[in-house]
């Protein structure tokens, strides 16, 4: 029998959020990095991943030494927990500079900001042990098209991506697509585009994806084609699992809160892939509910990761052989009420 895959779990210090929304503060007080990294290790989760200033926080005021040394007393406590760092990101969406894009933005000293504080991302990385940087593009993108060019925009983003693959010969990008939200369109919004512009970079090997569950249902598309078509040229190099109910703003659901059926084809993706054999790691975006006290404020991630491990156990007692009959039968009524029974724990 194939060895099974053994999966590895992390979450990110923004998905112990504060239930501020657009409509209202804060519902939950805040709470410190030390706090949030107990947390993690009390749930028993392996790894965390990072925004740039979750690592240094007030990066862009920080020189590059004050950079090493916080990052490096960083590193001493992770590896003093036990617990490793999964990626790096640029936050590249709050700053000032940014307001009109990063990479692609009109103003050239803002695309100059973007790329310098990348590469000074890659950096984090490196201190923190990670050759993975995540690239949300959050603001590549436009509220209104005529407001720039999408042709010199893809060219925009191929220069920066070439600037920091020439930076580091080891890091890899892993672009997170997402359609909306910021931006009314974004440039990169499905895997498909984002697997396509590494083509044009100077290592396409290193340049790679990560699915997120809800930015791939905003696309009207379904989490596990997309997990097969990344799994497909071996570039599915960090996941965010998470649910979403339609096409409305990103909701950051706990995995499976909505469409369990859903989630159940990810796990199966994920199975006949083998994800997760090159160290991947499985990421829950996952965002508590406003309303949530403070003494459930760690159920969004612990359900999540219980919801995985159940439809674990259902991907891999689903009857294979059962199904390949009734598909073999184009008995496709059949194969829909068994994937339902079986979701349903009657057999
Ligand atoms: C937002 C994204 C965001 C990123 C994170 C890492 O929609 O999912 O949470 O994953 O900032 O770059
Ligand atoms: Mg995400």
């Amino acid at each position: 029998m194939a060895k099974q895959n053994r999966y590895r779990f992390c979450f990110g210090p923004w998905n112990l959020s504060e239930g501020q929304d657009p409509y209202g503060p804060t519902t939950r007080p805040a709470q410190t990095f030390d706090w949030k990294l107990d947390q993690l290790k009390a749930l028993g989760f392996d790894a965390m991943m990072f925004h740039d200033d979750d690592a240094v926080p007030d990066i862009d005021g920080k020189s590059d030494s004050q950079i090493r040394s916080e990052t490096r007393a960083l590193k001493k406590r992770l590896d003093d927990s036990g617990v490793a760092a999964e990626m790096v990101a640029p936050r590249l969406w709050f700053s000032p500079m940014t307001i009109d894009g990063a990479y692609t933005s009109n103003d050239p000293k803002a695309r100059k900001y973007a790329i310098e504080r990348s590469l000074r991302t890659i950096d984090i990385a490196n201190y923190l042990g990670t050759n993975i940087l995540v690239l949300w593009l959050a603001r590549e993108g436009t509220y209104l098209r005529e407001s720039k060019n999408g042709r010199r925009s893809i060219d925009l983003l191929v220069e920066a991506f070439d600037k920091m693959l020439a930076y580091d010969k080891r890091i890899r990008l892993a672009i997170e697509p997402k359609p909306n939200e910021p931006m009314d369109h974004a440039y990169l919004p499905t895997i498909g585009h984002a697997l396509a512009v590494a083509q044009l970079t100077r290592d396409p090997k290193r340049v790679g994806c990560l699915i997120e569950s809800a930015h791939a249902i905003l696309a009207g598309l379904d989490p596990a084609d997309e997990i097969d078509f990344a799994m497909a040229f071996n570039k599915l190099w960090s996941l965010h699992l998470n649910d979403q109910n339609g096409l409305k703003f990103d909701q950051d659901k706990p995995f499976g809160s909505s469409n369990l059926r859903v989630a159940f084809n990810q796990l199966r993706a994920l199975e006949r892939n083998s994800y997760g054999k090159n160290g991947e790691y499985i990421c829950f975006d996952v965002h508590p509910f406003r309303p949530t006290k403070v003494e459930h404020w760690m159920a969004h991630l612990d359900n999540s990761r219980r919801t995985f491990l159940r439809l674990l156990e259902k991907a891999r007692s689903f009857d294979e052989k059962r199904a390949q009959q009734l598909v073999a039968d184009r008995n496709y009524a059949a194969l829909d009420q068994m994937v339902l029974e079986h979701l349903m724990g009657r057999d």
